[in-house]
């Protein structure tokens, strides 16, 4: 399957891509905005948070496992996660080494995708999701006194747990919810009546004229290993208040969801994957409905684009990737941070990670 990329206007494929936003890169000689925050190995999906006033960086660990790539991402084959912290922004970044490997959680199958990480009950927890022995995607926890590690994973998946991408949001009255899922590659698809079909479809998503679908969200349990109630739905309403529509690929999500708060009101982020934005939706709740704003990030080098956004000492950091440190090849990604600003009414500014 091809898409068009609507802002370079090259040819590319599902969840791959590589070769024409390279391309697009190199033939307009641009430059990065940010330098990737390590080197020595490929890291993406990172998703921020500060602990005892430091930074850690939970990301994907990528590596080149030789797998062609294809619309389920299945050249996405990670196996293990590195932490990485560091004091300050721009500060020295140090990676902890592997914090948790596939051959240690008994459930794991392959395919060690978009981690979260959340601290409670004096315990450090790691959420991540994997495909299990029969090749479905579900989200695991794994447990540690340390923030980096090493984690012991629960036996089973979380249950009742499904697709991908997890993102742990503490509110301020100390509740925990994690918001999830990923269409295609991420199998969302597959669970429309509330079971897996493993003949579902890996793109077909429905009826371009009806409701997208939807990221999910559920409160988690006091123990954090546990979903505490029924999972929902992350409905996006557009400004007339309808539904974000299936054929809308600009404004629709697609994974990578996160979650902060600002002033008082919740702030959804997540990708829209085939058109490669970053893309956010406001609420007065964490449940939602969330009404669409706009894009924070524009689309980077490389096909998938996956964010976190933490306030740091006053100030609000976008965290993300692109392939810069692989010129271009769509699973070996580097991790970035840059600043987010929030405008006087709340609206956020969109960001293009090259210099003008
Ligand atoms: O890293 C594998 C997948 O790529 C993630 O789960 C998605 O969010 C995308 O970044």
């Amino acid at each position: 399957m091809s898409c068009q990329n609507k802002k370079t206007g090259t040819q590319e494929q599902a969840y791959t891509g590589g070769e024409a936003t390279k391309e697009d890169s190199t033939k307009t000689n641009r430059n990065f905005l940010n330098k990737p925050l390590i080197s020595e190995i490929y890291t993406a999906d990172p998703s921020a948070h500060v602990f005892n006033n430091r930074i850690y960086i939970y990301p994907s660990h990528d590596i080149e496992s030789n797998i062609p790539q294809n619309d389920n991402g299945d050249h996405f084959a990670m196996r293990d996660y590195h932490i990485l912290s560091l004091d300050s922004i721009g500060g020295k970044v140090t990676d902890h080494g592997v914090a948790l490997d596939m051959k240690d959680v008994p459930w794991a199958g392959r395919q060690l995708w978009a981690p979260d990480a959340a601290f409670t009950n004096g315990k450090y927890y790691l959420y991540f999701p994997a495909k299990d022995k029969s090749d479905v995607f579900r989200i695991g926890v794994a447990t540690s006194s340390s923030p980096t590690g090493p984690f012991k994973a629960e036996p089973k998946p979380i249950e009742g747990s499904f697709s991908i991408d997890p993102a742990v949001f503490k509110d301020s009255d100390g509740n925990f919810y994690m918001y999830f899922g990923g269409i295609w590659g991420g199998q969302l698809q597959r669970w429309q009546n509330g079971k897996y079909d493993a003949n579902g479809s890996k793109t077909d998503l429905g009826k371009d004229n009806e409701p997208a679908l939807t990221a999910k969200v559920v409160r988690l349990s006091k123990d954090m290993l546990h979903f505490a109630e029924p999972v929902k739905d992350v409905v996006i309403l557009d400004k007339a208040g309808k539904p974000l529509l299936t054929k809308d690929h600009d404004r629709r999500f697609f994974e990578a969801s996160w979650m902060h708060k600002y002033k008082g009101k919740y702030y959804f982020s997540y990708s829209t994957g085939d058109t490669h934005y970053i893309a956010y939706a406001t609420g007065d709740n964490p449940y939602g409905p969330f009404t669409y704003q706009g894009v924070i990030l524009n689309p980077v080098l490389g096909w998938t684009n996956h964010q976190s956004i933490v306030e740091v000492k006053n100030k609000w950091y976008l965290f993300y990737h692109d392939t810069e440190l692989s010129n271009g090849q769509t699973h070996l990604r580097n991790v970035k941070v840059t600043e987010l600003k929030h405008n006087p009414d709340g609206t956020i500014q969109t960001i293009t990670a090259y210099q003008e």
